[in-house]
């Protein structure tokens, strides 16, 4: 096999920073280029970090001809909250720079690529329980309008160019080691932090508000999984459904009691509930099972036992 040179744009996220450590363990730190608009976080300036905008084709071209890239991982992206504030340079972003990348996969003919789609591409139209791989979809936000045409953009560059580009439709994704940025389930990562800094949150959801969401440590596994499969086993092209678990923020709360006992919640429904509520509740994964052996290892038990136990140490370590 050719020596694997990767990219990752938009590694100082949530998902970029843990997908990056995964990605060392497979081709080894001196392979992957991480690269974001800002200056990295600890964990990331250990290995290779370069400043790099998506949005500058120019600059992206030289730099995947100059590093002889052969997989791109572009995660940078405008999330669903922070989407609806600022609806145009959402829009700008999440499509103008997977374009670039995708051009860019045709110009240098760069192997692979993997663009995360998300649960947004979903809307109030669509069934809530056990969505499908293939349904009805209306998107009420622009960050899941973007997803659903970039999806789109996606399958076509695929069946039109030949690009091996590969997605996954997230859930809500719950990590401890970076603070998530303008997302409707993040109040799930947020109140962990709040749990054990004040034993008290208020939640910007309602206490019913199911939503489909997984561990980080599976949403690697996944995206790795994913990657790895042989291109003859991926027969969707434009993004896979896939599910952990789904819970509501009383359900969570009760789960995290059961470590902190004095732990309080309170609830403040703002216009996130509008969103959440647009979104379906569970998600159908046949597919991703079928195809290319999805299985999640972590439900809501096992994840919040996890995070109380790594999460306190990194705590005292940044007092
Ligand atoms: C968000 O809440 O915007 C994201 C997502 C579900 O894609 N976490």
């Amino acid at each position: 096999m050719k020596k694997q040179k990767i990219l990752v744009i938009g590694a100082g996220g949530q998902l970029g920073t843990e997908l990056v450590q995964g990605l060392w363990k497979v081709y080894g730190q001196e392979n992957v280029i991480a690269t974001d608009i800002k200056d990295p976080q600890e964990v990331l300036a250990q290995a290779r970090f370069e400043i790099l905008d998506v949005l500058k084709q120019k600059q992206l071209f030289e730099f995947i001809k100059k590093n002889e890239i052969t997989q791109i991982y572009h995660l940078a992206a405008v999330l669903s909250a922070t989407g609806e504030k600022n609806p145009k340079f959402a829009w700008h972003l999440n499509m103008d720079g997977l374009i670039h990348v995708l051009d860019a996969a045709v110009e240098f003919k760069v192997e692979k690529v993997y663009w995360p789609s998300s649960i947004a591409v979903f809307g109030p139209t669509t069934p809530r329980h056990q969505t499908p791989q293939h349904t009805v979809m209306e998107p009420s936000t622009i960050y899941g309008i973007s997803k659903l045409a970039g999806e789109r953009w996606c399958a076509w560059y695929h069946r039109n160019k030949g690009v091996d580009v590969r997605s996954l439709r997230y859930p809500g994704l719950i990590g401890y080691k970076s603070k998530p940025g303008g997302g409707t389930t993040d109040y799930a990562v947020d109140i962990f932090f709040k749990a054990l800094t004040e034993k008290r949150y208020e939640c910007f959801l309602r206490p019913d508000a199911y939503l489909p969401m997984m561990y980080m440590e599976d949403a690697v596994k996944a995206t790795l999984d994913l990657m790895e499969a042989p291109a003859e086993k991926i027969t969707v092209r434009a993004a896979y459904n896939i599910s952990a678990m789904s819970f509501c923020p009383q359900e969570l709360a009760s789960e995290i009691k059961k470590h902190i006992p004095d732990f309080e919640i309170a609830y403040n429904p703002d216009y996130r509930q509008a969103i959440a509520d647009s979104w379906p509740a569970s998600i159908n994964d046949t597919q991703a099972r079928q195809d290319w052996g999805w299985q999640p290892q972590y439900n809501l038990a096992r994840m919040t036992e996890d995070i109380l136990h790594h999460l306190p140490r990194l705590l005292a370590e940044k007092v």
